[in-house]
């Protein structure tokens, strides 16, 4: 078995605490649709596109809407999203991100984020962390969403590594799903961390030291 030489890590839910804005922002949109959209719902949208979460958000509408119709809701949930996202700041970078990225750095292993959001990019730049990313991989680059593994498989191309050389932090279901059929190691954290076939378990990056994320199963929290 080859040892992780890289660390391809999701974006919503792991860097920064983004998953809890795009609820707020799904829950607007149905609220005034007149559609129920609760917590509950909430783990099904994570890690899946903006389209997908929408049909998702739709399930519990008696309405058959039209494709036009759709693309206006995708469009309005991601301008409350969007305004959701001025707030963003150094202070949401989840904890143990910023330990663990530069205890990698100092490892030499490189790093990458794997994320199914458009807004990838203006996230990473408001949280100070743009430049820290060997490559980053995101809802611009792939034509299917997680679970599918391509956002992985391409990040992993774009950084010279096999997939056994990768190792994902995901905390979405669909995403470790994603993860594990690239052939990657997967880390489950957050929402993530009961995933049966998750490589490891950890309620978040700071239970988690260098070497364990690298080398040894840890489970945490
Ligand atoms: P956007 P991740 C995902 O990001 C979110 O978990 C998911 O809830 C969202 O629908 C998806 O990005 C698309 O986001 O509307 O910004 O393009 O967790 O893969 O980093
Ligand atoms: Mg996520």
């Amino acid at each position: 078995m080859k040892s992780i030489r890289a660390v391809i890590f999701d974006l919503d839910g792991v860097i920064v605490s983004t998953d809890e804005y795009h609820f707020q922002a799904w829950k607007q949109l149905a609220n005034s649709l007149g559609i129920p959209f609760g917590r509950e719902s909430n783990d099904r949208i994570r890690g899946v596109s903006r389209m997908e979460s929408l049909e998702i958000v739709l399930e519990k509408s008696g309405k058959r809407y039209s494709l036009e119709e759709k693309r206006e809701m995708a469009e309005r949930k991601n301008t409350y999203y969007r305004e959701l996202l001025k707030r963003v700041s150094p202070s949401e970078i989840l904890p143990g991100v910023i330990e663990m990225i530069k205890a990698l750095k100092d490892r030499g292993v490189k790093i990458a984020i794997g994320s199914s959001s458009k807004n990838a990019r203006a996230i990473l730049r408001a949280v100070g962390l743009e430049d820290e990313f060997d490559v980053i991989t995101d809802g611009n680059h792939v034509t299917r969403s997680k679970p599918d593994p391509e956002v992985f498989t391409i990040a992993a191309m774009r950084l010279g590594f096999s997939p056994e050389e990768c190792l994902v932090v995901e905390d979405a279901e669909a995403g470790v799903e994603a993860g594990l059929a690239a052939g990657m190691s997967v880390l489950a954290v957050g929402a993530a961390t009961g995933h049966p076939r998750a490589t490891r378990l950890a309620e978040n990056l700071s239970c988690v030291t260098v070497d364990e994320l690298l080398l040894v199963e840890s489970v945490c929290g």
